[in-house]
């Protein structure tokens, strides 16, 4: 049986699992969700309700990060991943998903934390993750060296979303490395193949 993966075009977690599967070659079925009217197949296995979920035969991963490493396991034709690597890429996986996905929610939906400002929440994701993330890239390509791996996958996503919250903040922020090396992912076929649009899958009706 082919592998299916329940997804949201638009869900960072989600891009980051199609983009692994697309590396590694996983041929996977796309199923575009409504997130409004999820389908029940998808919570039959997955009742927590979130996206990307992959099946494949009996397997169910519930995880973006899960999906990602058993993707590279299968194939990984340019070493994105290692054991040797593998705790330094889980630590940016962490700072991304934990604190930096919380100031993310505070940048893009102001209204739900009116205690906290804008400001400073830019100066909080800048001084927390984005400025580290710049420093690093102007030492090396790649988070974790000259070569990208799957810590640069993993993070893009989340780093594309906050950029597009106000597309002028990029150009002021100073963050020029990290500016180039979003530009590089925005771009590339990868990125790109996984951004097409499918119509939205809902489970068939029974006749
Ligand atoms: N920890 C999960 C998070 C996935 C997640 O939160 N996905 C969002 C969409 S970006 C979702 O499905 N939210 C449920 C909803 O909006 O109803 C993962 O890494 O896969």
């Amino acid at each position: 049986m082919t592998a299916v993966l329940y997804s949201y075009r638009r869900c960072p977690y989600a891009m980051r699992a199609r983009m692994a599967l697309a590396y590694s070659g996983i041929p996977v079925e796309i199923r575009e969700i409504s997130l409004r009217e999820k389908p029940a197949s998808m919570l039959a296995i997955s009742p927590k309700g979130t996206v990307p979920v992959l099946q494949s035969d009996d397997l169910v991963l519930e995880q973006s990060y899960d999906i990602m490493k058993w993707a590279l396991k299968q194939s990984d034709p340019d070493q994105w991943f290692s054991v040797e690597t593998e705790s330094v890429i889980d630590e940016w996986v962490e700072k991304n998903d934990g604190p930096f996905k919380k100031l993310l929610d505070q940048y893009k939906y102001p209204d739900r934390y009116p205690d906290i400002s804008l400001e400073e929440t830019l100066s909080q994701a800048t001084i927390s993750f984005l400025g580290p993330i710049n420093e690093q890239l102007k030492k090396s390509a790649y988070l974790l060296g000259p070569k990208m791996s799957l810590a640069d996958i993993a993070i893009f996503p989340f780093v594309r979303q906050f950029s597009m919250v106000n597309s002028e903040w990029i150009d002021q922020s100073g963050l020029n490395f990290l500016k180039q090396w979003l530009n590089e992912h925005l771009e590339s076929p990868l990125f790109l193949s996984v951004m097409q649009k499918y119509p939205t899958w809902y489970d068939p009706t029974p006749e």
